[in-house]
Formats: C-alpha cells, structure tokens, sequence
C-alpha cells in the first residue's frame, strides 16, 4: 500500500498538435494516460490518493530562472495578443554563432526557452505545469513524513525542462523540484534515477555541478533517440559534480535482460552514494509496444524492476514522466509500484 498524490489540473494541458513526422498529430503525451493510471491505481487497490497542497514558488525558484517562469506564465497571452490563431510553437531559434539574448516578440521568446518543438503550449499550459510541480513536492513532503514510498502522478512531466528550457512535453522538472525540495527539509544527499526511455536532459543540467545530487539515467541512445543533444556516456558531471552524473545510453531493441545489467550497476552507485531519499523519475515508455520509443520491456518487467529498487530500501518518491502506449501505461506503472511495495 502507498499513497499517490494527482490533481485533475492535468486536464487543463491539452494541445491538439505535435509535429511528429513532418506532421501535425494528437500529441502522444494526452490526458487520458491520467486516466489509465489512476483507473489502474484503483483496481490494484491504491485508493489512498490525495490533492497537492499549494505550490510553493520560492521552491520553483530555486530551480528555474524567474525569467524562464515569467516566459511560462505569460507566453499564451503574448501568442494570443499577436492574433495567432493554432497553438504557441517556435520557428526559429539561437543557433550556432547566433545572439543569445530573450528577444520581446513572442515567436522569439518562444525559440529562445525550446529545446524542442513537439510541444505546443496553449491557455490551460502554466496552470497544469504548476499542478505538476505541486503534486511532486506534496508527495516529497509525505515521504519525509511517512520514511515510504510515495507515487506522485505528475502530469504534464518535467524531465525534459532545464532551468530555463522547455520540451519534450515538460514545463517544470518535477523531480528536479522534489530533489531541492529533500535537500531544504535538511537531505544530505539526493539521488534521482531516471528510468523513462529517454535522457532526462533537464535534470541533468539543473544538477550537473552539484554533488549533492546525483543524477542516474537509462535511457535510448542519444545518437538514434530523443533528446539527441544530450545523455552521453561521457558526461559525468563538472566541477564539484564531477563523479556525480551517469549516464546508461542503450541501444534499439534492448530487452530487460540488457537493460536490467545497467540497473543493477547504476544500484550499486546509489548504495555506494548513501543518500537520505531516492527520487525515481518514472517514464514507462520503455515498454515493448511504447510508440516513440525503442526498448522492449514487458509489463512483468516492470514488476521486476520495481522489487529490485525497493532492495536500495530507501524512502522513494516516484515521479511519473513518460509512456505513450496509453493502454498499458496503467499496468505498468502500477507494476513498478506494487513490485516495489511487494518486496
Ligand atoms: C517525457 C517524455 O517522455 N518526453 C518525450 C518527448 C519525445 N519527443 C519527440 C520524440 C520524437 C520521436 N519520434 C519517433 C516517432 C515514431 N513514430
Ligand atoms: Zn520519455
């Protein structure tokens, strides 16, 4: 039995269209993956489920640039003011040998803080990202409380998002939030292991110089899988964080077998490590029918894997970020967490 902490606000995020393949298309990341999980989360028997507590912006703060949370909250206004009709997405941006300075028009700002552009922002989008960022930190605060497991079913996700950069379908680093969140309720060390198919580009930056976080991810090789520009094996942190970031990029058709060998290293990294709480970024888009992605876990291995993070026995709050294959996304993220409770 855990407790899991949502907010319908979700709901309130719902662009109508990603450029996916030259195309304009429903947006892989749609409220009803909410649904499924919370469906699964009931029928497994978790109805201990409660709303955040309000969200605490000096918290935000300290992870974000106010620049970036003041583009966030007024970019759909701006979009609207200059009578655009679809939903806000860049068209150009600072490239190489470029000016890296926040122009005032709007399709400059928007350019300027993407680091893709697959996601659309729209009216309902800073409203639910704030949601997001409450759900996590409420759930940070429960698990300091209770010493257990908590699930915080965070939508939109937050890996993606740098201190000052969007996409990848995240506004705020949900995670990023609750680690800071662990370390001003008096955490020594934090580590976050990002399970989600795709590198947590975001939180790696956010924490890349510190080492009183350590970031871990697994996740599709940078050279054939999204985000593309970050999430190599030879980044390992700078300066005081040197020794502090790992990275496990894993080839197309990695089955558990492979994908649990980089597991189990990157376990022992965070035991040698000894931090106060693990935060899990939780993605289930590694699983084998997941439609963007490209590992080939089953739902029982999610099972598995879940049982084997309970053996770090460490109070736990997991994040949930991706995982596109809605009609599974239920099964297995509840897997994780009942092989997790189980153990
Ligand atoms: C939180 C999260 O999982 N974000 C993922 C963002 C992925 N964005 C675009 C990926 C493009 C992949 N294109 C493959 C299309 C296959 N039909
Ligand atoms: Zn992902």
């Amino acid at each position: 039995m855990f407790t899991t902490v949502s907010s319908t606000d979700h709901k309130l995020h719902f662009p109508v269209g990603e450029l996916s393949g030259g195309q304009l298309v429903r947006p892989y990341e749609c409220p009803e993956r909410w649904d499924y999980i919370q469906q699964s989360l009931t029928t497994s028997g978790h109805t201990d489920s409660r709303s955040p507590d309000p969200l605490d912006m000096s918290l935000v703060r300290s992870i974000h640039a106010s620049d970036y949370l003041e583009f966030l909250e007024c970019a759909w206004d701006q979009w609207q003011a200059e009578g655009f009709e679809g939903e806000a997405i860049p068209t150009v941006f600072p490239a190489r040998r470029m000016q890296q300075r926040v122009p005032e028009h709007i399709d400059g700002k928007l350019g300027f803080y993407a680091m893709a552009i697959e996601t659309a922002i729209t009216n309902g989008t800073w409203n639910a990202a704030q949601s997001s960022a409450a759900v996590a930190t409420t759930a940070q605060k429960l698990v300091v409380a209770s010493d257990s497991q908590v699930f915080a079913l965070c939508r939109p996700p937050g890996h993606h998002a740098a201190s000052d950069l969007y996409g990848g379908y995240c506004f705020l680093n949900n995670a990023a939030i609750a680690a800071q969140g662990f370390i001003a309720d008096g955490a020594k060390r934090v580590a976050i292991l990002d399970v989600d198919f795709h590198h947590g580009n975001g939180t790696q930056d956010i924490f890349y110089n510190r080492s009183d976080v350590m970031f871990l991810s697994l996740h599709g090789d940078p050279m054939h899988a999204f985000p593309h520009f970050l999430g190599y094996a030879d980044e390992t942190g700078a300066g005081q964080g040197e020794g502090y970031n790992v990275n496990y990029p894993l080839p197309p058709g990695t089955k558990f077998d492979e994908w649990q060998g980089a597991l189990t290293d990157a376990c022992k990294k965070i035991e040698h490590y000894a931090p106060d709480a693990l935060v899990v970024s939780l993605g289930v888009d590694t699983f084998e029918k997941d439609p963007i992605s490209f590992f080939k876990l089953t739902s029982d291995d999610f099972t598995r894997y879940g049982a084997q993070l309970a053996g770090l026995s460490l109070p736990t709050l997991f994040v949930m970020e991706g995982g596109y294959a809605v009609e599974e996304i239920g099964i297995n993220t509840v897997n994780v967490l009942n092989g997790f409770s189980a153990r």
